[in-house]
């Protein structure tokens, strides 16, 4: 089976399932589990934080975030495309009680920060208490120049509020840019990284940041319940990804690359946009994508075909011979 519907799919590879079988465990709830202590320890020191802790997902790591920086009535500004806001069923306001103020984001991924500015209230109580801004990077597989993250990093700072990073994929980003993930989550007070996407472990996400925002995010990951007991077992698929899975992205945003030139040469088939490891198409008035979906799910290839809009996404189960395979299945449809 070829899946190009999101690098969440992955599934652990032999190597990455005798690192979890090995792996030491204890009771983490109770701070016994050594290999979730790892795991949090290497993740804070290649993203050059204090501290860092060990969630079930990046919907819950982005959720204790927020809380960690905001009260009831205070409000994040966040782009209105952004994962936070618009993907993660409203937690921030459904659970924290803190209003969302959405952004106009650019289609390259930035906000637009003079929108920014100018959404910042002020200390009023007419208001709520404008508190955090939050990035995301990368957004669609677009990477966010180093540049941007400074001056929105300035703008926070100039205004008082706090800085969080939606990093679901992140290495994907430094990657691209050739510069370690430090460098790209540098400004940031906190940072949500996925280690279940790319990177390719089972389960799991780690926020890392300032120690006093990841000991609060820890109290309200209890709260929330991803509390977790022997997660060291999950966690050892977490730390070998991060010994040996992000360098290899770059044969992800190859394949990419790949797969963009391959259905560009397809008629009937125009390419939208390819950035690291994701390629958006679609279907031209003219022609009927059916068939195009009969053709694939015949063939064992899951692609998402919403419309006449596709976004695919290439990932450690992949590789160039599957690309070239999607590519003629797809040529052939439509020919
Ligand atoms: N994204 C998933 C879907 O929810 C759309 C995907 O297939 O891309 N931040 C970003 C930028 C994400 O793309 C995602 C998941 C998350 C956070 C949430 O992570 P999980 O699924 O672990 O809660």
């Amino acid at each position: 089976m070829i899946d190009l519907r999101s690098d969440t799919v992955t599934r652990p590879s032999p190597a990455m399932r005798e690192a979890m079988a090995a792996a030491e465990v204890g009771d983490d709830v109770w701070g016994d589990d050594p290999t979730v202590a790892a795991l949090e320890r290497a993740a804070a020191d290649l993203l050059g934080k204090e501290a860092a802790v060990y969630v079930p997902s990046g919907t819950q790591s982005n959720l204790c975030a927020l809380m960690a920086h905001c009260q009831r009535g205070d409000e994040y500004i966040v782009g209105d495309n952004a994962h936070t806001y618009r993907y993660e069923a409203g937690g921030g306001a459904v659970l924290g009680s803190i209003q969302p103020q959405p952004v106009r984001m650019l289609d390259d991924g930035r906000l637009d920060l003079e929108h920014v500015a100018a959404v910042v209230k002020p200390a009023d109580s007419h208001f709520a208490r404008s508190r955090l801004l939050c990035l995301e990077n990368t957004h669609d597989g677009k990477v966010l120049p180093l540049e941007h993250l400074a001056e929105a990093a300035e703008l926070a700072r100039s205004r008082g509020l706090g800085l969080h990073l939606d990093g679901a994929r992140l290495w994907n980003a430094s990657v691209a840019l050739g510069v370690a993930p430090a460098a790209v989550a540098e400004v940031f007070d906190t940072v949500s990284v996925c280690l279940s996407k790319g990177l390719g472990a089972p389960v799991g996400s780690v926020l890392v940041g300032r120690a006093d925002l990841v000991e609060s995010a820890r109290r309200w990951r209890k709260m929330l319940g991803g509390g977790m007991r022997q997660a060291g077992v999950i966690a050892a698929g977490g730390l070998y990804a991060l010994e040996h899975n992000i360098d290899r992205l770059a044969e992800d945003h190859a394949n990419a690359e790949r797969l963009a030139e391959g259905l560009a040469k397809i008629d009937g088939v125009t390419v939208t946009g390819q950035n690291t490891n994701m390629v958006f198409a679609r279907f031209d008035e003219a022609v009927d994508p059916q068939p195009v979906r009969e053709a694939l799910a015949a063939n064992d290839m899951l692609v998402a075909i919403n419309g006449r809009t596709s976004r695919m996404v290439t990932h450690l189960d992949v590789s160039a011979p599957d690309i070239d395979a999607v590519c003629t299945v797809v040529a052939t449809a439509l020919g």
